[in-house]
């Protein structure tokens, strides 16, 4: 489906505010220790990739027509890669130097991203539109799973926390309040009930994404800076 120019220039600067995210976020994890750079490599790919998602739709190439309703396969491809990462940034911090021994760790980290995978894939399911009927069915699956992840990110998880405690809970609060925004977006979008229009979608989708991606990172390996700082201060 063919954009308009306030739409495309919408999706640009979504493209812009990923590669502005991902310049702030090398350029303070530079700072960081050699054996705390790890910190940063998820965060980094994450807006990596949601600029180019981004300036894939913002071409006209991420979108299908799906019974007369433009379908953005191109956001879900970004998150089927991109939520997973969020979250193993998430649960490195809170889990390194923790109780948890590989073994544990591990599971947490496959429950934790099994889930969300799940999520995005029934997501995109409910999205497409084959069957109208069935719209829902899919959304509340994909509910329960986003509930999973939830459900384990301030239950089980935080059982085996480290020494950036602290800093887990304040991302896993800041991740919690915006993804519960996409699944009320949707509804309120052009895949649910169309409240809001296209235009607002991609608007509040692209706000929401820069937050999301580029904010949380930035938060974590600020974050990150500052807990080594206090430490080599002490
Ligand atoms: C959908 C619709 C079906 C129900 C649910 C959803 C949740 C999506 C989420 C997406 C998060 C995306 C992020 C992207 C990067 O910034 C698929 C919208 C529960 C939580 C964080």
């Amino acid at each position: 489906m063919d954009l308009s120019s306030t739409q495309e220039l919408l999706l640009w600067l979504g493209a812009a505010g990923m590669v502005i995210g991902a310049i702030i976020i090398v350029a303070i994890g530079m700072k960081l220790p050699a054996e705390e750079k790890h910190h940063v490599t998820a965060s980094f790919f994450v807006v990596a990739i949601a600029a180019t998602a981004y300036t894939a739709m913002a071409t006209g190439l991420g979108n299908v027509m799906m019974n007369d309703q433009p379908v953005f396969w191109a956001r879900y491809a970004d998150w089927v890669a991109t939520t997973p990462l969020l979250l193993l940034g998430l649960l490195v911090v809170g889990l390194w130097k923790g109780s948890a021994d590989s073994g544990i760790r591990n599971g947490l980290i496959g429950f934790v991203i099994g889930a969300d995978i799940l999520m995005i894939v029934t997501g995109l399911v409910a999205s497409l539109r084959i069957g109208e009927a069935d719209r829902w069915l899919w959304y509340a699956i994909s509910c329960f799973f986003f509930l999973l992840v939830l459900w384990a990110i301030w239950g089980p998880v935080r059982q085996y926390l480290g020494p950036h405690q602290a800093l887990y809970t304040r991302l896993a609060g800041i991740l919690t309040v915006l993804w519960l925004i996409y699944p009320v977006l949707w509804v309120l979008g052009t895949e649910g009930l169309d409240v809001i229009g296209l235009t607002g979608e991609i608007a509040v989708f692209a706000v929401i994404d820069v937050l999301a991606k580029a904010g949380f990172g930035i938060v974590l390996v600020l974050g990150v800076r500052n807990a080594v700082r206090s430490t080599t201060a002490a």
